[in-house]
């Protein structure tokens, strides 16, 4: 159930809207879609007991009608998601460069909804898929809705939305077979990477870490595209949108994510669920990187470039303010399923930029409404309901629910006064940014867009080592898991341009060479652009040859907040050992689970009862931070298959374990050495260390001499 005190704290415009819609049964009676009382829920209407149904049962037919259609189709892409509300809080007026109030006014709270997601999975799949992940936000600010659709990854796959379909239709299941679901690591997806060099960059942000994220409430948000901010004197500056989370960026690794996926699918929803139950309300700082008009050309990339970010080094990131969000949807259907994100839903004062991606997705998102909403009228569900007035002379369609009064549904009227007006620039009328076009109309791309692999090889060198090596693990396996070598060969191709070392380690664990050139398939009229021979990596600039804040460990906070430790024990445990690290850790903001044989609850040696979080077939180490094991632990822990395969596993996975007294004693029944320098294992020693060693992040150094077979 959800922790109604604090949503009674945490109420904002929205919630209070959504207020008006929301249905509670308690102490009520049971009725029909009519308000009529039902008197049994439990038999159909018959012709004597044992005879046919009738017809006239108006109750049994309303029922199996309305659960006959249920379902509204899902998401096209983004189809698994999580969603959240919460409020949005400006730190100091951005008035100089946009005149949106959201962004100039400190005493606003501006309330937000947001929905995370993954691509090409369907609705139940597993939340750990390597993928993009989405992070959409909805702020309901006073001048009307502003959707922030965006990923936690900079960059995007493709430069012109015209090429979206054939890539979601390459990494979705295969057609003829519908397979694998919610992975990219087959033939048609690898296909058409291979042909498409733009895609180099994003696909090498997947195959790292950042597409297996730790938590939902542990990844940045990007916009990606550049967009426009408009001040009060109508002066545009190009700006790009980050979210950073305060808890940094975090993930796990692949063979978490395997075994997690087969352990919790739903681990991603339920980690966001319980901690905003908890009070552990994840939070976000919005950042801008601004870029005066007059500089638009002064990269080596072109802004308007989906595929491109702007490295850290050259301009900035401005915080401006933060995010928090502190309240479950009472409903999912009714609220993350419902709601309905637009990249074309701005106030004044933020207006388009002409990349050719993001102005396809102006086309796009209310169509995809229209068949999985059903209505134009998707504006008037309540989760999409601006806090702003709505009014014009919109009218009618399927499941209208506004209720317009008067006989004008027209402008300019007479016979309604005039009503509703337009708006004045000054009275708040949103007016576009007067850019100026004068070109000839041409199905063509821009030559400063064909630079597909710099910057590729920019994210590459600012890895850290142990990144680097996923990556490749990454790109290894997915490759592997294609029938086709001529594939493999293409893309061990491409990334032998982006950079030699990473397409060596590829092509040697694939066992290909890398082939001098590649041919592209014939009858396809591929363009030049689109050629990999075409396509040799700029030398980087000494700017942007390294980019620190590309690497996640750039992003790591240093401390251990709402990280959950597993301590595995049993009666008898030796309560003074158990509760010293117990209070340090909760000390620091973390959380524990205990972890013991059998469910219910276990008596520490001084008596005390403690409840069992997970039994001995339940548990499983990857969904812990960190391992303890306190002293006094009973024979059976000590020789327990589960418990030395929790410790092997966490080792294997880099994390920090601690164990003191005959903890020691299940040590020694595992695969862990201990006779090798290693920071993030502690034998009796004290509980602090055991704190910093977690904030310290994983041991990376135990996967280069995996010993452990778990
Ligand atoms: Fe989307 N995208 N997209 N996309 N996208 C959708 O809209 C589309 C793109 C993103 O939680 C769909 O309501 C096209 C970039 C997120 O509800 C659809 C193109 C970015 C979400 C659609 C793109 C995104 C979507 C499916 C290329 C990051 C989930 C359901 C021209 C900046 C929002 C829906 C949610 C959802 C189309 C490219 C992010 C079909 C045509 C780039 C986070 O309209």
């Amino acid at each position: 159930m959800k922790n109604q005190k604090k949503d009674e704290q945490n109420v904002n415009k929205k919630t209070e809207d959504l207020q008006q819609n929301v249905s509670s049964a308690e102490g009520q009676f049971l009725t029909t879609n009519q308000g009529v009382k039902i008197n049994d829920n439990n038999n159909s209407l018959k012709s004597g007991e044992r005879g046919p149904s009738l017809l006239e049962d108006f109750i049994l037919r309303e029922k199996i009608t309305h659960f006959d259609h249920e379902r509204i189709p899902e998401r096209i892409v983004h189809a698994r998601g999580s969603g959240a509300h919460g409020v949005f809080q400006l730190y100091e007026s951005q008035a100089e460069v946009t005149k949106a109030g959201f962004l100039n006014d400190t005493s606003r709270t501006t309330p937000v909804f947001v929905r995370f997601s993954t691509v090409a999975g369907s609705k139940g799949s597993t939340d750990l898929a390597r993928d993009v992940r989405g992070f959409a936000v909805k702020f309901y600010t006073d001048e009307g809705i502003f959707d922030l659709v965006g990923n936690n990854i900079p960059v995007f796959s493709i430069q012109d939305a015209m090429k979206f379909p054939d890539f979601i239709h390459s990494v979705k299941p295969e057609p003829h077979h519908e397979m694998p679901q919610a992975a990219s690591a087959h033939d048609t997806f690898w296909d058409f990477v291979s042909l498409v060099p733009e895609t180099m960059h994003m696909t090498s942000w997947v195959m790292s870490d950042r597409g297996i994220p730790k938590s939902l409430r542990m990844m940045e948000g990007f916009g990606i595209h550049t967009f426009r901010l408009i001040n009060e004197e109508g002066k545009s500056h190009f700006v790009k949108f980050h979210w950073k989370p305060l808890l940094g960026v975090h993930s796990v690794c692949w063979d978490e994510a395997t075994k997690i996926s087969g352990k919790d699918p739903d681990f991603h929803r339920r980690d966001l669920w319980e901690n905003i139950e908890k009070g552990n309300y994840p939070e976000w700082e919005l950042g801008l990187q601004i870029v005066p008009e007059e500089d638009e050309f002064k990269f080596d990339f072109d802004l308007l470039d989906p595929t491109k970010l702007i490295p850290e080094e050259l301009v900035p990131v401005k915080i401006v303010g933060k995010m928090t969000l502190n309240r479950n949807p009472d409903n999912f259907f009714a609220e993350t399923e419902q709601v309905a994100f637009h990249p074309g839903h701005i106030v004044p004062g933020i207006d388009f930029s002409n990349d050719p991606l993001l102005q396809g997705r102006l086309f796009s998102y209310t169509d995809t409404q229209l068949s999985r909403l059903g209505s134009p009228n998707f504006h008037e569900i309540p989760i999409n309901r601006s806090v702003a007035p709505v009014h014009n002379n919109q009218r009618d369609a399927h499941m209208r629910m506004t209720v317009n009064k008067g006989n004008t549904a027209y402008h300019p009227n007479s016979l309604g006064g005039g009503c509703p007006f337009q708006a004045m620039m000054k009275e708040g009328g949103f007016t576009s940014f007067p850019e100026r076009v004068d070109a000839h109309k041409i199905r063509n791309r821009s030559e400063s867009f064909s630079d597909h692999f710099s910057q590729t090889k920019l994210f590459m060198n600012s890895l850290s080592e142990h990144e680097k090596r996923h990556m490749i693990d990454a790109y290894a396996f997915e490759l592997s898991k294609v029938n086709y070598d001529h594939v493999k060969e293409r893309v061990c191709f491409n990334l032998n341009m982006i950079d030699k070392d990473v397409a060596k380690k590829v092509a040697d664990k694939l066992g290909i060479d890398i082939p001098k050139k590649v041919d592209m398939p014939l009858n396809q009229n591929i363009g030049a652009d689109e050629n990999p021979n075409n396509h040799q990596p700029k030398d980087a600039n000494s700017v942007t040859a390294k980019s620190d804040k590309l690497s996640m460990t750039a992003h790591n906070k240093g401390d251990i907040k709402t990280r959950m430790i597993g301590i595995i024990c049993d009666n008898g445990v030796d309560e003074t050992s158990l509760n010293n690290y117990k209070t340090a850790l909760e000390k620091e903001g973390a959380d524990y689970k205990i972890v013991a044989p059998k469910g219910g609850k276990i008596k520490g040696n001084n008596g005390t009862e403690m409840k069992v979080d997970e039994n001995f077939l339940t548990a499983t180490s990857v969904v812990f931070d960190a391992m303890f094991v306190p002293s006094g632990i009973s024979d059976v822990v000590v020789s327990h298959e589960v418990s030395r395969h929790l410790l092997n596993e966490t080792f294997k996975h880099c994390k920090a374990i601690a164990v003191e007294g005959n903890g020691k004693e299940l040590l020694s029944n595992t695969n862990i050495p201990t006779d090798k320098e290693d920071p993030a294992l502690l034998i009796d020693k004290k509980p602090a260390d055991f704190v910093k060693a977690i904030a310290a992040g994983r041991n990376w150094n135990r996967e280069l001499n995996p010993i452990v077979p778990a």
